[in-house]
């Protein structure tokens, strides 16, 4: 639905949550799938909710205001207009019985319906997106979480066209009929909410394998694709298998049906779709090949399968009572995949990629306008929800459950959750509540982390008094005030804590462990250590223990000492990454100012000295050596300064890879063997090291080292060395060879949608002067679709996002780009267009010239008319103040 300009959408409250009037038995849905339109029929049985309080309450259904009813009849009687009430995105039937079957005909166009919600088609194949509310997109219905009922769907289509017809549970019977069509019914034997329903009719191959689970029962694994992609399946089963198997291992979890299907679409709005027994997947998260996908490609497959996978426990089996639950069941699910992502590949490596993720994305979601709590308290449209707060945010809130806990308790915990809320629809409380029960802990102020917004903050400093041998750390937490929220009570922080004696070593704590976690409550607190023999190095928040913003007054002589010898790995790589930080920041201001810019050789040495060290894990040398992002470094500052962000990096890049520049070629060479492609976390870390190598030495600007990485390109048997390659020639000064291999890696590749988009990434983030142009004339190239997510996604989110220089261009061409493409999307895709939004939302955080510019597109497309809810509630908060 659009609002006019003047009508404004209605805020949805969680306060305001009641039972639904009516719970439903039985739903039984049948599909005729044509090409000019598909006919729906539902028949759904209903039973008066004993738990409602207003016996006498209308039904009230939900439904799209583009559905065509057709027909309305209640055991067997028709209805006519008089009989019910259509008003907005509801249907309301006054005067009803306590049980009656309500049947619904309706006529919906799968092949115009661009929003990618609810049924629709993608590259000729039928396929459905219900979470969160796309099922009123398909029939009337009471499209709410806690309606959990059992499905029965029949799928009439053409045999030739639509051979595949799938949909949730076990395939129960199949027929034919005269005119050429066949038909197929599924039943899904476990009661689900709608959101959970799903539907694919086309023309699809598969792969087939199985899996027995620990009790022994046997279970069909299937993954369709288009033929083209046949060859790309095998390493998502395997992924499946591993899945299976952990969810067993780790929470004694089994799968429940006697098949479990993924099916890969090209057209999709997020990464996948745990439906029932039928998890639907955008190509992007479910092919790959050697040939074909990066590394971090391969390690997505395997994070969204599990990811899928595991929602079937946390999210199907026990759902959301409402949806600013959501965070139930992803932030618990993200966790969940985080855990088994560790286990396969290398924990530590996991674990900065994490938190990487939320320091520079959550974070500045929680200090931009649509700051909100991992359970939110109110929403206009729950599509802009899905986001990095209730996901990943959410994911450390339940490790710090984890972390307070301890593993086994924790597991008691999830059991008992489990057990208890089998076939329901719960919230947050209810989780909080298993593990309390189990630890017998009172969790009311760590529920806090739900019900808060902002990052907190918290500064510590130690104090050691040799005489009674004791070290003191004095911590103080604040959380800054959001738009939504303007004052915080303290939260209950786990902070790990580990202290290092002067040669490295841990010196051990109270109980004989070398971290302990203290429970940081109060605004203001102390712990004191005692039978500490010299004065020690903390290491503070060891493993990312808290999702919070930790200050302690290191010098960069101790972030060094902490590279060098912290027991815990990822807080080897935060020393590092502060000491960058640390000098990055400096030199902004020294560039603010107009002073010589000064590299401290403090962070050559302590590069040069990992980059020696042969003892090291690649993977780490790889992410320690790393510079902070643009968009980290971004994050950090008070205001943003582009230009000098953008120099500054540069700057600090170039003189590593002068300085360090035979090193660099040394690492390259040891790390570039001719053994076969393989995705298993040592051949991943050495070709991360190798290429972040090539890096450094294509920065020289050399010609050799253009030689090098040319060579590279053209003998790599593997995409993630070629791709490497072409990003550091294209970005490079080397103009005649950037535009040589991009027309060669087209060539070579124009038949592969997903590497395509990769073809277009490189480009959109190309930092030379004109990318704008080079943008738009992508936008007219024929491997460009302008309704397809994947191609918005790779070519006008990275140039937003990953172009930083041109993206805030001061002549605001950047900002105007943007503003059109989401004026067309607002109609067209409104959860794309809101999405892409995220960058001018932040505009307050541009000095005066560029956040006027960027407020003034956000008008422009508030005063465009007719905008979407998604749209509409980004930009209202947007422009406040
Ligand atoms: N649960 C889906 C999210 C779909 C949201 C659509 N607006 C994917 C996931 O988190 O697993
Ligand atoms: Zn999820």
């Amino acid at each position: 639905m659009n609002q006019s300009a003047t009508e404004q959408p209605s805020v949805i409250y969680l306060k305001d949550y009641e039972v639904p009037a009516f719970r439903v038995e039985q739903t039984e849905l049948r599909f005729e799938l044509e090409e000019e339109q598909t006919l729906v029929r539902s028949q759904v049985r209903y039973v008066r909710n004993p738990d409602s309080a207003n016996r006498q309450h209308p039904l009230v259904l939900d439904g799209h205001e583009a559905l065509e009813l057709q027909r309305l009849s209640i055991d067997g009687e028709v209805l006519s207009d008089k009989d019910y009430r259509r008003s907005g995105e509801q249907l309301l039937i006054p005067n009803l019985p306590d049980h009656f079957t309500l049947e619904c005909i309706t006529r919906i166009e799968p092949q115009n319906n661009t929003a990618l919600e609810g049924l629709y088609k993608s590259d000729g194949m039928f396929c459905t997106q219900c979470e969160a509310e796309g099922f009123r997109r398909i029939t009337f219905y009471q499209d709410r979480p806690d309606v959990m009922a059992l499905f029965e769907s029949t799928i009439v289509a053409d045999k030739q066209r639509y051979p595949v017809l799938l949909s949730n549970g076990n395939m129960v019977d199949a027929g034919e009929e005269d005119d050429g069509r066949h038909w197929v019914k599924w039943q899904d034997p476990f009661p689900k909410p709608a959101y959970l329903f799903a539907l694919v009719g086309g023309d699809l191959q598969f792969i087939e394998d199985r899996y027995t689970t620990s009790s022994g029962r046997h279970v069909v694994l299937k993954i369709f694709a288009e033929a083209k992609d046949l060859d790309k399946l095998e390493y998502a089963m395997n992924s499946l298998k591993h899945s299976m198997r952990w969810d067993e291992q780790v929470y004694g979890r089994e799968y429940d049906l006697d098949i479990f299907m993924i099916v890969a679409v090209d057209f999709f709005n997020m990464g996948a779709m745990e439906n029932k027994g039928l998890n639907i997947f955008n190509t992007s998260c479910v092919l790959a090949h050697p040939e074909t996908t990066v590394d971090a490609g391969f390690q997505r497959v395997e994070g969204v399968v599990a990811h899928e996978y595991f929602h079937n426990w946390s999210g199907n089996r026990v759902t959301c009572r409402d949806w600013f639950q959501l965070s139930l069941k992803e932030g618990f699910t993200v966790f969940r995949d985080s855990q088994f992502s560790a286990d396969m590949n290398s924990a530590t490596v996991k674990r900065i990629e994490d938190v990487t993720l939320l320091r520079t994305a959550q974070f500045a979601e929680d200090a931009g306008p649509m700051a909100h709590p991992v359970r939110p308290a109110s929403f206009i449209e729950i599509s802009n929800f899905y986001t990095l707060t209730v996901y990943e945010k959410g994911c450390e809130v339940v490790r710090m459950l984890h972390t307070l806990l301890g593993a086994q308790t924790f597991r008691k915990g999830s059991d008992l959750y489990f057990d208890r809320h089998d076939g329901q629809a719960v919230t947050t409380d209810d989780f909080v509540q298993a593990m309390a029960d189990v630890s017998g802990r009172d969790m009311s102020r760590f529920k806090l982390w739900y019900s808060q917004s902002g990052t907190p903050q918290v500064s510590v400093t130690g104090e050691y008094d040799a005489q009674s041998q004791r070290y003191t750390l004095h911590m103080q937490q604040s959380c800054p005030a959001t738009p939504d929220m303007a004052t915080k009570q303290p939260f209950l922080i786990p902070v790990a804590v580990g202290l290092l004696d002067p040669g490295g070593e841990d010196i051990p704590l109270q109980g004989g462990e070398t971290t302990e976690v203290l429970e940081l409550i109060a605004t203001e607190q102390s712990f004191v250590f005692e039978n500490i023999p010299v004065e020690p190095i903390p290491s503070l928040l060891r493993g990312f223990s808290a999702p919070v913003k930790l200050k302690f007054p290191y010098s960069r002589e101790q972030l060094v000492f902490l590279m060098q010898h912290d027991s815990d790995g990822f807080n080897r790589w935060d020393a590092a990454q502060q000491l960058a930080v640390g000098i990055m920041s400096e030199l902004i201001a020294d560039h603010q100012q107009g002073r010589e810019l000064i590299l401290d050789p403090a962070l050559v040495d302590a590069y040069q000295q990992v980059l020696s060290d042969t003892e090291l894990d690649r993977a780490m040398v790889a992410k320690v050596l790393t510079l902070p992002s643009e968009a980290y470094l971004s994050e950090l500052a008070e205001v943003i300064d582009v230009d000098a962000i953008y120099r500054v990096r540069r700057f600090v890049r170039d003189s590593i890879a002068n300085q360090l520049e035979t090193l660099f070629l040394r690492v390259y060479q040891d790390n570039n063997t001719a053994e076969p492609y393989s995705p298993d976390a040592a051949s991943v870390a050495r070709r991360s090291l190798k290429n972040l190598a090539l890096a450094y030495l294509m920065a020289t600007e050399k010609q050799e080292y253009l030689q090098l990485a040319l060579q590279q390109y053209r003998q790599a048997d593997n995409m993630t060395d070629s791709q490497a390659a072409l990003t550091l020639i294209v970005h490079s000064g080397f103009v005649q060879q950037a535009s040589e291999v991009l027309d060669d890696f087209y060539q070579r590749w124009q038949n592969e949608s997903l590497v395509v988009n990769q073809w277009l990434a490189v480009q959109a983030s190309d930092p030379k002067e004109g990318a704008l142009a080079r943008v738009q004339a992508l936008q007219q190239h024929p491997a460009y679709d302008g309704a397809n997510p994947n191609k918005i996604r790779s070519l006008i989110s990275i140039f937003c996002a990953q172009n930083m220089l041109n993206f805030h261009n001061t002549d605001g061409s950047g900002y105007r780009f943007l503003a059109d493409q989401i004026i067309v999307l607002n109609k067209q895709n409104p959860q794309i267009a809101s999405r892409l939004l995220t960058p001018l939302t932040r505009w307050k955080r541009y000095p005066q010239e560029r956040s006027a510019l960027m407020k003034a597109e956000l008008e422009r497309i508030r005063s465009s008319g007719d905008l979407s809810r998604d749209v509409f509630e980004v930009l209202s908060k947007s422009l406040v103040g």
